[in-house]
């Protein structure tokens, strides 16, 4: 069945058996107090507000039968796979790998590096686990979506001008076509919220297509 979405900078085409819904980091790092996002310094309360229109496409994608891909950013518990520019950047309250709160920071495995209950992904569902910040660097996402004959990605998660920047970036330049959903993705900077998703509008759809969550559940109904 092929749809089309309300969208900049103009209507997104399409179809359901080659589309996935992206979810990206929507762990507690990143959206609860006391993890990897806290200690750099932000307020994650900012990026909550994406949960409940987020579980409403998800709960459509579900219903659609859209593949579904979840992605948690992370690393190895001994950092062998975070790179030394990465764990020594800047002057974070607790580095990756430091005990915190909810588990060691931004680790696999530990409470606060999993997806947040809300959205937690079904048994059957794929989670794609990447020490970057784009989905597609040292991960097995393009063969997957390969594999399945995915062209097309609907785009959620946080933060948007950081994971979901890189990956709908990447996206672009590997073909697929990406329609970003602009109420379920978060930025700790409201500024870089509506700068970061002008950004894949402007230009004719230079990385892709935004639209907001409505639309997307209004061409699913
Ligand atoms: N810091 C920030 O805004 N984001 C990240 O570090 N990772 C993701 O965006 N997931």
């Amino acid at each position: 069945m092929t749809a089309s979405v309300e969208a900049e900078p103009y209507p997104f085409g399409f179809d359901l058996t080659t589309t996935a819904l992206l979810i990206i980091d929507m762990q507690r790092d990143f959206v609860e107090p006391g993890g990897f996002g806290e200690t750099l310094g932000n307020d994650v309360s900012l990026l909550r507000r994406v949960i409940p229109p987020l579980r409403e496409v998800l709960d459509a994608a579900r219903a659609a039968g859209l593949l579904v891909i979840h992605t948690r950013e992370g690393h190895l518990p001994d950092l062998s796979d975070c790179p030394p520019a990465k764990l020594n950047r800047g002057e974070p309250s607790l580095r990756i790998g430091d005990p915190g709160p909810k588990g060691r920071i931004l680790i696999r495995g530990e409470y606060g590096h999993d997806i947040i209950d809300e959205l937690r992904p079904l048994p059957d569902e794929i989670v794609i686990d990447k020490p970057g910040k784009g989905s597609f660097y040292a991960t097995g996402l393009q063969d997957l979506l390969e594999t399945n004959g995915i062209t097309s990605l609907v785009v959620t998660g946080v933060t948007t001008e950081v994971c979901v920047h890189t990956t709908v970036r990447e996206a672009n330049d590997r073909g697929y076509e990406c329609l970003v959903l602009s109420d379920c993705v978060g930025s700790y900077f409201p500024e870089f919220q509506d700068a970061g998703l002008h950004m894949i509008s402007a230009q004719g759809g230079i990385f892709g297509w935004t639209a907001p969550a409505k639309h997307f559940l209004e061409a699913l109904a």
